[in-house]
């Protein structure tokens, strides 16, 4: 019979062999005839399914709300220097992409993992919060540079809303509400952000929608997908800020000696 020369390289989620392209097995025309939003794609790419709509739109809200967050954060900062100092765009992009990290945007997928381990071992929120304090890490999707208890984040309501009105389950975000309202009686700082929203209500859409399996949510969970939610969406903005300084003209930029304390 036919002998198949082996292959080095194994793929499982697009093939463009065909007349159209297609994504997860679903062609190109089928996805913009039936008005697929880039939600839809993401699923067809990242979990190689379709989702129900309230899911996918779900991960559009996602997008939409973390594209920007103003000039001053760690990523957009590094995108500004970086197109002041004339390089091109993917320069400037990547170089506020490589800011977004345990600190800054990519708390999400520790913040699912942390948070589901702690749901799922019964912890109440105090025996979570300071078991993380004992074992000195602080707890991700928690704590922000300017959210406080009386100043939210506007962002975190949007979703929590969007979910409790659309999702059959919110168990993991309601558990992650707790564990702020004991960080916050600790610090006025200690609000859930963010990626403490998404991270724990990504875990209500792959337990409630009944797409996945055990095993699979286990897999996405501890391979970590959830912080590609935040870097595909903050490229977005900082596109713009690259765009925003060259129509600007800015100079090369120098950070001022007065804002430096030199010491020995
Ligand atoms: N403390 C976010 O810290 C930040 C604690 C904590 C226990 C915590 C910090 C943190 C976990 C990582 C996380 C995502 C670094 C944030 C984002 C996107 C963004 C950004 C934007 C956008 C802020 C003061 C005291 C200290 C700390 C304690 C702080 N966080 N304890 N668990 N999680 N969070 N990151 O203000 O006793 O004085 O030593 O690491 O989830 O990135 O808009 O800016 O869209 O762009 O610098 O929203 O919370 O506070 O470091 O001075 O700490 O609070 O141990 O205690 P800060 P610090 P003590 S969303």
């Amino acid at each position: 019979g036919k002998v198949r020369a082996p292959t080095h390289v194994i793929s499982t989620i697009s093939d463009d062999r065909g007349e159209e392209p297609c994504y997860a097995g679903v062609p190109m025309s089928s996805i913009v005839e039936q008005g697929f939003g880039v939600g839809d794609v993401i699923s067809l790419l990242w979990f190689k399914r379709s989702l129900p709509r309230y899911c996918s739109r779900f991960i559009e809200i996602c997008i939409m709300l973390c594209a920007d967050h103003g000039p001053c954060v760690s990523g957009a900062h590094n995108t500004i220097v970086t197109a002041r100092a004339g390089k091109d765009l993917v320069s400037s992009l990547v170089s506020g992409l490589l800011t977004i990290g345990p600190r800054f945007g990519g708390a999400i997928d520790d913040a699912a993992r942390y948070f589901k381990d702690a749901y799922d071992r019964n912890l109440t929120p105090y025996e979570f919060v300071e078991g993380m304090k004992k074992k000195g890490i602080r707890v991700p999707g928690i704590g922000h540079r300017i959210k406080r208890g009386d100043n939210r984040d506007k962002r975190v309501e949007l979703l929590q809303r969007y979910a409790r009105e659309n999702f059959p389950s919110v168990k993991y975000m309601e558990y992650a509400v707790q564990v702020e309202t004991y960080t916050l009686s600790k610090a006025n700082n200690l609000v859930l952000n963010v990626d403490g929203a998404i991270g724990s209500l990504f875990l209500d859409l792959l337990a409630g929608s009944g797409m996945f399996t055990k095993q699979e949510i286990d897999e996405i969970v501890e391979i970590g997908y959830l912080n590609g939610l935040f870097v595909l969406a903050r490229s977005i903005g900082l596109i713009g800020h690259t765009f925003d300084q060259k129509r600007l003209k800015q100079p090369l930029y120098r950070h001022p000696w007065e804002d430096v304390l030199y010491t020995k």
